[in-house]
């Protein structure tokens, strides 16, 4: 397998022509290995610029989550697609798409997301590579995740019953299937069974029968051959375009909110969905790692149950929400609204090391007189809370802090120059850079591929 690279797809003074106008200088991301993270609890619009950015890079890679992700692209003539699993470089004809190992891999969504693409015209063929050690998750991790969920009763997580916690459980506990283990199918069964028979010893509500097996088993079979040529040492692959001055995006699923370490645990999702899951996720050392844009929406959404300091209760939340059309893109439920919490995005900035930012869906706050923006965290003794805190509890109990902004209350859709925004609209975003410290270069207005200004 060869990655072909993004600039000897062209002649050079092509190349040199493509980078003076539009092409990396304005994108501002020179090193071989940069990425795309979430700052808050996911749904920033990473998919967005990942699509956006693609054409810079020969491989557009996922690290960590699964089928849990719903990243939403538009492609040149306005059509949507809502992606999980595939990486979003996939309407860019000239990437290669990695899943890398980090990633657990639901082969029944793998195929109909690349059955969808390729009725769309999207050829996917020798163009996504899935890492032989990336982790299998079943139908029945599915099945396991809602009945966890079940068992919490009130204080249920609120996942996308996508099997994702259960899946990562059977990799961490060592109990888990790999895609190289579809080479082996004289020990598969074996290993299905212990898995499928230690769910059926947890949980009451599980069924599970010799014929279930069988029936997977042979299911299985059937998507080893399909899956074949799909199927890479992407860790190889990845080294080896490094080493060959390859260009590699890496896209982020959930965001730095949700970490399974620096997010509001337990509220959070099973994987690493920060910087460090990206060497960890793709096998790529921290030494290459190089830009990473933050990717922040004008405001904050989550999507599942825990803590939310600015979130915005009753009729004005749900305003936001008809404003930003904010439903889930995997599971349609409907997400939270709240200000945009500085507090969080500077813990998130610190963690990941971020080179830029990408403010998105500011056309959303058009309509509003003024816009609010948490900057201080209270005790509830009135003293500041220094960071983010880990504690839950502290978290629940803290008051924030607001600064009051004008509002622009005018169509900023159609703006492509920074220079062109309403004078209120450029201070919210010049404000949102002193208190957290880094540059916003890239400003999303729309959903489109066109709705984005550089700056
Ligand atoms: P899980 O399913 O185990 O990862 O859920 C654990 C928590 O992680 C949250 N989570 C997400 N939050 C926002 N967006 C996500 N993707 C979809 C989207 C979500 C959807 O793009 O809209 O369609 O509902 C995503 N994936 C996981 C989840 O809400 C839990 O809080
Ligand atoms: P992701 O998971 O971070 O890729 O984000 P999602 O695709 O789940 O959710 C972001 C939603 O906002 C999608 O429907 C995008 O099409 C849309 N979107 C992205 N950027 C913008 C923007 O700047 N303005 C508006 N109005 N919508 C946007
Ligand atoms: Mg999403």
């Amino acid at each position: 397998f060869s990655v072909k690279s993004v600039a000897s797809s062209s002649s050079p003074s092509a190349v040199a022509a493509e980078q003076a106008s539009q092409g990396l200088s304005r994108i501002g991301l020179l090193s071989q290995v940069s990425g795309v993270l979430g700052c808050q609890w996911g749904d920033e619009g990473k998919g967005k610029l990942v699509d956006i950015l693609a054409k810079h890079f020969d491989i557009v890679a996922r690290c960590q989550g699964g089928a849990n992700a719903g990243h939403t692209i538009y492609n040149a003539e306005g059509k949507k697609f809502s992606l999980h699993l595939v990486p979003s470089g996939i309407l860019n004809e000239e990437t290669v798409c990695v899943i890398g190992n980090g990633v657990v891999v639901h082969l029944p969504g793998l195929f109909e997301e690349i059955d969808g693409l390729e009725y769309n015209g999207v050829s996917c063929k020798g163009r996504i590579l899935v890492s032989d050690r990336a982790h299998l998750l079943f139908d029945f991790h599915q099945v396991v995740d809602g009945l966890r969920e079940a068992e919490l009763a009130n204080s249920f997580i609120g996942t996308t019953k996508r099997g994702i916690g259960p899946c990562y459980s059977s990799k961490v506990i060592r109990n888990g299937i790999r895609i190289c283990d579809l080479r082996h199918m004289d020990t598969f069964p074996q290993k299905l069974n212990f898995l499928l028979s230690d769910a059926a010893l947890r949980f009451q509500g599980f069924k599970y029968s010799p014929d279930m097996l069988k029936e997977e088993v042979e299911k299985y079979k059937r998507f080893a051959e399909r899956l074949e040529p799909f199927i890479a040492d992407t860790v190889h692959v990845v080294n080896e375009s490094i080493a060959q001055k390859k260009k590699i995006l890496v896209e982020g699923g959930q965001a730095t909110m949700l970490d399974v370490d620096f997010g509001t645990y337990p509220f959070v999702t099973s994987s690493s969905p920060s910087a460090g899951g990206i060497c960890t996720g793709l096998g790529i050392a921290p030494r290459i790692l190089g830009d990473l844009v933050g990717v922040v929406k004008a405001y904050t959404t989550r999507v599942g149950s825990g803590p939310f300091p600015t979130e915005i209760l009753g009729k004005d939340g749900g305003l936001l929400r008809f404003a930003g059309q904010e439903f889930g893109t995997t599971t349609g439920r409907p997400r939270r609204c709240g200000w945009l919490d500085v507090v969080a995005l500077k813990y998130c900035c610190q963690i990941n090391g971020f080179s830029s930012l990408n403010l998105t869906k500011l056309d959303v706050l058009s309509d509003l007189p003024e816009i609010q923006l948490g900057v201080l965290y209270k005790h509830t003794n009135g003293t500041p809370v220094k960071s983010f805190p880990g504690d839950l509890r502290v978290l629940e109990q803290l008051k924030v802090e607001y600064e009051v902004l004008p509002g622009w209350q005018c169509d900023i859709s159609k703006v492509r120059n920074y220079s062109d925004l309403p004078k209120a609209a450029r201070e919210y975003v010049e404000r949102i850079e002193e208190l957290v410290g880094i540059p916003i270069h890239y400003i999303g207005v729309g959903p489109g591929r066109d709705a984005l200004i550089y700056k």
